[in-house]
């Protein structure tokens, strides 16, 4: 392997791979760059003695004698490429089945990640669960590992799904479905991106990865299905079912919301907006899909796929207007009131 420097260890280093396929790629390349190394090595040594060896000497007289055809030389530069080019791929195609075809444990977790411009969504199916920008997976190796499947597409342009360290780069494509697979070997965080440029903000279309232990995993997990705190000021009766089928009655057409910087003021005044049409808070009636889903914004560390931090200043400057942290991102500035986007930002805080 690769001498230990700091490039060999940047997140988002390809030398340093964490996982199968991300091992195997890596492998056939330097199998692949080393065979056509030697090739270069043998190629310029036999020029640079042919050029010294034959060069015109102040003795040389007439001509040198002219050679035509010669069936061993025309044979060896034949049958020595035809071997090469075999070795080159027999070794890529094992590769690619290997990685195309590796069979699916029945224990395999799938997800399907989604590109959208300029964020991911990732869909757990076997749980009912849909989280963005931040994929969380088990890890892959070991007793206890469990190898994520994932399935790739678009809902919009191309983009391309990749994380060095992990796999990728596959592309993801509207109305067709790409899959890979991923077993990571140790846990921890790792770093991706859009590797198809996108539009103007696939620079910012950044992707983490969290490659948890099996406990880690399945605690995200069951974080990810609680439904979210319900924030009517009396509601103890709800307490037993999932209190998702009625949403927060929204005051009446034109009333405001309210003055009261507090979640619940915050709730109302979210659904007064479009907010409601691009985003969705599971059990209550925000059910847009066009931006992220935003039922556990609060677990996320990061907003806007990596954009900034998640801290409650951040996120109230991000809702004034996207476009300072994103320009071109597709999420307008709402013209909100400072006091609405307050009410507002109490309310996304609740949503953990
Ligand atoms: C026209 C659709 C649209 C509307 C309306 C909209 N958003 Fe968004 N929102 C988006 C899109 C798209 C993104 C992803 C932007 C990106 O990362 O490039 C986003 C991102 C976000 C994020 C970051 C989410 C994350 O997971 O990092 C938050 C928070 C958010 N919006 C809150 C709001 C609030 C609050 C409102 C209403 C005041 C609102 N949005 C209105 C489309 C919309
Ligand atoms: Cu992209």
């Amino acid at each position: 392997m690769l001498p230990r420097t700091a490039a060999a260890f940047s997140p988002t280093s390809i030398f340093s791979t964490q996982s199968t396929p991300a091992r195997q790629v890596n492998e056939l390349s330097f199998f692949v760059l080393g065979i056509s190394a030697a090739i270069f090595l043998a190629v310029s040594l036999l020029l640079a003695y042919a050029l010294v060896k034959f060069r015109a000497r102040s003795t040389d007289t007439a001509e040198p004698p002219q050679v035509f055809g010669s069936t061993q030389i025309e044979l060896s530069w034949t049958i020595i490429p035809i071997l090469i080019v075999t070795v080159l791929f027999l070794g890529t195609a094992r590769v690619l089945f290997s990685v195309q075809d590796m069979p699916k444990p029945a224990s395999a977790l799938d997800v399907t990640a989604v590109g959208h411009q300029y964020w991911w969504e990732f869909r757990y199916p076997q749980y009912n669960i849909t989280a963005a920008n931040e994929l969380h997976i088990p890890v892959g190796q070991g007793t206890t590992g469990r190898t994520t499947f994932l399935k790739l597409t678009s809902a919009d342009v191309i983009h391309s799904f990749w994380i060095p360290q992990l796999g990728g780069k596959t592309d993801m494509l509207p109305n067709r479905v790409n899959e890979m697979w991923l077993d990571p070997k140790t846990p921890g965080v790792y770093l991706g991106q859009c590797a198809q440029f996108c539009g103007a903000q696939h620079a910012k279309m950044l992707l983490t990865v969290y490659v948890d232990t099996p406990e880690q995993f399945a605690s995200w997990i069951a974080a990810q299905q609680k439904p979210v705190a319900e924030l009517a000021n009396g509601g103890a009766a709800a307490g037993a079912g999932p209190a998702l089928a009625s949403p927060v009655p929204v005051a009446g057409a034109g009333n405001p919301a309210g003055d009261a910087i507090d979640a619940l003021t915050g709730q109302k005044v979210f659904e007064q907006q479009a907010c409601i049409n691009c985003h969705a808070v599971s059990g209550t009636m925000a059910n847009g899909r066009f931006g992220p889903d935003l039922t556990h914004l609060m677990s996320r560390k990061s907003l806007a796929s990596c954009a900034m931090a998640n801290t409650p200043e951040n996120l109230k400057a991000w809702i004034a207007d996207p476009s300072q942290f994103k320009p071109g991102c597709l999420m307008p500035a709402m013209h909100l009131t400072d006091r609405q986007n307050a009410q507002i930002t109490a309310y996304l805080q609740t949503l953990k």
